[in-house]
């Protein structure tokens, strides 16, 4: 009979490559030695630290799926989501940074950009240097993108881009800037343009009194005639596929990450129940905390295992946008449940910034939000399953 461990119930490390493995444990030792130690504060002042890109970058912790050549460092998929979990273990606005830069910015330059494009943007991207992000998203589109009304209008030597985007997470601080519009020159097609800060018209205001995901700042990107040269335009793509293509990425990480999220709530209600003590014994010495923690374990478990595979295919080039919804859906709505449930079990202290569960919890239905929401990515499923399309 095999051992068991209820940190490693499935035994997830021995299904890994000793590469993912090394990486996976850089990442944890960063998370936990640079991350953990400013999160608090950062939260509550609802302050974040550009310097984190840097930091990023220098471990190899942005863009690990993209080549050498590039800046990044070849790794895998699974690799991805190993990092993802373990810089969300810490706090969903910091993976959110790495995400977005990793998924969002260096993944389309690097598949729908030119060669000039890559070497331009890749390895200042991948260091750090630079930071990017994507706006997708309107005031009046949201989870329907097909319905923006950003415009590219073609000029002789390039494009002018005028609309509003929003929810954009970095744009305050960004360099550069990956935006969809629908271009007149190509029927309408939504296509996707590299921007970068200080172009005449851009501008990034910030979102303030965000009350979740404080260490990730959002703004919007306001666009009035901003000016571009031909070179701005990514030519090697056309159609919603372009930003679905990056999302698929993002998604997927987001499946392992908040993993790392539910983790932290469960050992922090694990260690809570045996420390305090009850009617006389510990609060996981009774059947109703042992329940939950078993609910926990078993949800993590299940969820590790499902993006492991989802992973596996990835990097084969076999994962099919439906197999990302299961599991973005899914660990999103596990883990928001995992850490609702974890402040419970705190008691009072539940609420306190000491703990930290709670803010978990306030990330995580920011997280269950964005790159489709929690029933958009059923009307995914539920077209796949009926063939019948109920969006609208
Ligand atoms: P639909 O007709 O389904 O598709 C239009 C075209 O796109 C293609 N496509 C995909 N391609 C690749 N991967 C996917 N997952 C794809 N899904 C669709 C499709 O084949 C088609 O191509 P073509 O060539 O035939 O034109 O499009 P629809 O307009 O009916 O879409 C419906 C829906 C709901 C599925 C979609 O719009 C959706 O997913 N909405 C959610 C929006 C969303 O996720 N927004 C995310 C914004 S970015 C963000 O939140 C970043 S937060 C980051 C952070 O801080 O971590
Ligand atoms: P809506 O689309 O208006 O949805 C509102 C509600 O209606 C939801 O419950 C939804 O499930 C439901 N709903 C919508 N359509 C249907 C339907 N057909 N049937 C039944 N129910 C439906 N976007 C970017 O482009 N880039 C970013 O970097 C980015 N970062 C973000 C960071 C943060 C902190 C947040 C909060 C958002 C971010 N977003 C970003 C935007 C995010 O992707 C959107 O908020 C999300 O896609 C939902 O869109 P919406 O907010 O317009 O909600």
């Amino acid at each position: 009979l095999g051992r068991f461990s209820w940190e490693d119930p499935f035994r997830l490390d021995d299904q890994l490559s000793p590469e993912e493995i090394m990486l996976r444990d850089g990442a944890r030792a960063f998370a936990r030695e640079t991350l953990a130690p400013r999160v608090v504060e950062a939260y509550r002042e609802e302050k974040t630290d550009p310097a984190i890109f840097r930091e990023m970058g220098e471990m190899g912790l942005l863009g690990v799926t993209i080549p050498e050549e590039y800046g990044g460092i070849g790794a895998s998929y699974v690799a991805y989501g190993l990092v993802a979990r373990e810089v969300e273990r810490v706090d969903s606005g910091y993976r959110s940074m790495m995400s977005v830069q990793s998924s969002l910015v260096m993944y389309p330059i690097y598949a729908y950009g030119s060669e000039e494009q890559r070497r331009k943007y890749l390895p200042k991207l991948a260091s750090g240097e630079w930071i990017g992000c994507f706006g997708l998203t309107e005031p009046d589109a949201g989870s329907d993108p097909a319905g923006m009304r950003t415009t590219a209008r073609k000029t002789e030597g390039g494009y002018v881009l005028n609309g509003t985007k929003t929810w954009i997470s970095n744009a305050p601080i960004a360099d550069v800037f990956v935006v969809w519009a629908k271009s007149e020159a190509h029927g309408g097609k939504i296509r996707g343009f590299v921007l970068e800060k200080g172009t005449k018209g851009l501008s990034a205001p910030k979102i303030g009194g965000k009350l979740s995901l404080r260490t990730s700042i959002t703004g919007e990107i306001v666009l009035s005639d901003v000016e571009v040269s031909e070179g701005a335009l990514l030519p090697n793509v056309e159609g919603l596929k372009g930003p679905f293509g990056c999302l698929n990425r993002a998604r997927y990480g987001i499946a392992w990450g908040v993993m790392g999220a539910a983790e932290f709530c469960f050992h922090a209600a694990r260690q809570y129940g045996l420390d305090r003590k009850q009617f006389g014994r510990p609060l996981a010495q009774t059947q109703l905390f042992q329940l939950r923690l078993a609910d926990m374990l078993t949800e993590i478990s299940l969820g590790l295992q499902a993006s492991l595979q989802v992973g596996r295919l990835l990097d084969r080039a076999a994962a099919a946008p439906e197999m990302i919804s299961i599991v973005k859906r899914n660990n999103c709505g596990k883990a928001l449940e995992i850490a609702r449930r974890s402040r419970d079990m705190h008691g009072g202290n539940g609420i306190s910034e000491e703990f930290q569960v709670i803010r978990h919890m306030v990330n995580l239905e920011t997280v269950n939000t964005y790159e489709g929401t929690h029933d958009v990515h059923a009307l995914i499923l539920g077209r796949a399953v009926t063939g019948l399309q109920a969006f609208f």
